[in-house]
């Protein structure tokens, strides 16, 4: 996203000068840039784009890289191998900076390899840092997009597909008006028809109730471009991967001892000596353009024992939706010690409403009223470990009585097409189905939205008249 570009920048200058770079003789950031494959995005072609932008991440945590959308990655190298040391604050052997702000998460997945044949390449084993949402019901691993050129010679948007049949678009915005798929003239390695890109998949949680600002919130831990950093702190001591609080420099801390292999299984490694960083998300996030991650910079940190703190972390899996009425979902619960997943932990649930929901021992939720309730889990052992989620009950089909007063178009319900009345200026119109996903509309001729597209059902239209947002319920049959 854009706009934390400018704020970050120049923060940053005030920072970066004042730090000690060397770690003995050795450089405590990147050293040396390897590859640079962004995703197609709205910064790709700009100057937070272009493989000399990759070269910004050497020396200091001050870079502006965008890898782009889904896929998008970047490969780093240091003068010394980055080691997993047992006094390293929390675990934490490195730190990722990115541009995150506490509505604002973009998670990148992270990959580590140790240079074992000694040629200073990485053509060695990747292995991934496993973070939280890595577990998670929803993820996917190896996910794989294929982006297509569009060819044109401004901003159009990217027709992709995925290895699910899946298919949509890197929708072009009003804010950048360059072609966003990767030009040949900077990267000739890159197929100018198109390209895949393959990795770890994780599902934003992204709050799209108010669709002025879409929020995303963050991933509990080991997800780049994910904590706020901390812009107080005057040393490298890392942010606590376990707490939400945001300690010592901020960003993003992560261990080594997470790393998996491509089966999944735990793989012990003593230090790296490369890093990928790649965007682990493939969604939109309506006018301000795809999640893209963005990287400032790596910082190796140093072994320090006397900071501590706890590496217990309970998790509730998101139900990225609401529920209705009389519909039961199981909760899924992740239990971490030092980042590893520890199988079926003991835990006890509660609501704040018992009126709204009913839960058992298991954590099977049954939905009774409309409304918002809060459910809570509890370690058994320690009920000081916890976490809590909220979950919004609706009726099975909310219909306004107040339907066709409300909206500015016509007709609703529709079949083919709505119409909005000529002396209306209209902006991006954008369709969200009861499951939350959503279409963006094309508009057909003046003032005229196509829906031959869309599947019939109840929708949620997001849809811009004369500068102002609005919201209403549309009916497509
Ligand atoms: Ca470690
Ligand atoms: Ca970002
Ligand atoms: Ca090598
Ligand atoms: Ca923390």
């Amino acid at each position: 996203m854009h706009f934390f570009w400018l704020f970050f920048s120049f923060l940053l200058l005030a920072v970066s000068g004042s730090q000690n770079p060397l770690l003995g003789q050795q450089s405590r950031f990147v050293t040396n840039m390897l590859e640079y494959k962004p995703a197609p995005g709205q910064f790709i072609n700009t100057p937070f784009g272009y493989p000399s932008s990759a070269q910004s991440l050497i020396g200091g945590v001050s870079g502006t890289l965008s890898l782009g959308a889904f896929g998008g990655y970047v490969v780093v190298g240091f003068d010394h191998t980055i080691e997993n040391h047992p006094d390293n604050p929390y675990g934490v052997d490195f730190t990722v900076f990115g541009n995150a702000s506490p509505n604002s998460s973009e998670p990148a997945a992270v990959y580590v390899m140790k240079d074992v044949n000694q040629n200073q390449w990485p053509d060695d084993i990747w292995y991934l840092l496993a973070g939280s949402d890595y577990y998670f019901s929803t993820s996917s691993n190896p996910y794989q997009v294929t982006y297509t050129n569009p060819s044109s010679l401004s901003a159009a948007d990217v027709p992709w597909t995925d290895n699910f049949g899946n298919s949509g678009m890197i929708a072009a915005n009003s804010f950048h008006t360059q072609p966003y798929y990767p030009l040949n003239d900077s990267f000739p390695e890159i197929s100018y028809q198109q390209y895949s890109l393959k990795g770890l998949l994780v599902q934003p949680r992204m709050d799209s109730s108010n669709p002025a600002f879409v929020a995303v919130h963050v991933c509990p831990f080991g997800f780049a471009d994910n904590s706020p950093r901390n812009f107080n702190s005057t040393g490298w001591e890392p942010n606590n991967p376990y707490t939400s609080d945001i300690e010592g420099s901020g960003g993003d801390g992560f261990d080594i001892s997470w790393a998996v292999d491509s089966e999944g299984i735990s793989v012990d490694l003593d230090g790296i000596d490369f890093i990928k960083i790649q965007t682990a998300v493939n969604e939109s996030a309506g006018w301000l353009g795809e999640l893209s991650s963005e990287i400032m910079g790596v910082v190796d940190i140093a072994p320090d024992a006397t900071i501590t703190g706890t590496q217990q972390l309970l998790v509730i899996e998101p139900i990225f939706r609401s529920i209705k009425i009389d519909e039961t979902i199981n909760l899924r619960i992740y239990y971490f010690v030092s980042g590893k997943s520890v199988e079926n932990p003991s835990v006890i649930f509660s609501l704040n409403q018992n009126e709204l929901a009913a839960i058992t021992e298991s954590g099977e939720m049954q939905a009774l009223k409309p409304g918002q309730v809060t459910v809570y889990a509890r370690l058994s052992s320690d009920d000081s470990i916890m976490d809590s989620l909220e979950i919004s009950i609706e009726n099975p089909i909310y219909v306004p009585e107040t339907l066709e007063k409300e909206a500015n178009f016509f007709p609703n319900p529709a079949r083919e097409f709505i119409q909005f009345s000529e002396n209306q200026w209209v902006g991006e119109l954008q369709l969200i189905n009861i499951l939350g996903q959503r279409w963006v509309l094309k508009q057909e001729s003046s003032n005229r939205f196509s829906l031959s597209e869309i599947p019939s059902g109840l929708y949620t239209i997001y849809y811009q008249v004369n500068g102002f947002v609005k919201s209403t319920k549309l009916i497509k049959n």
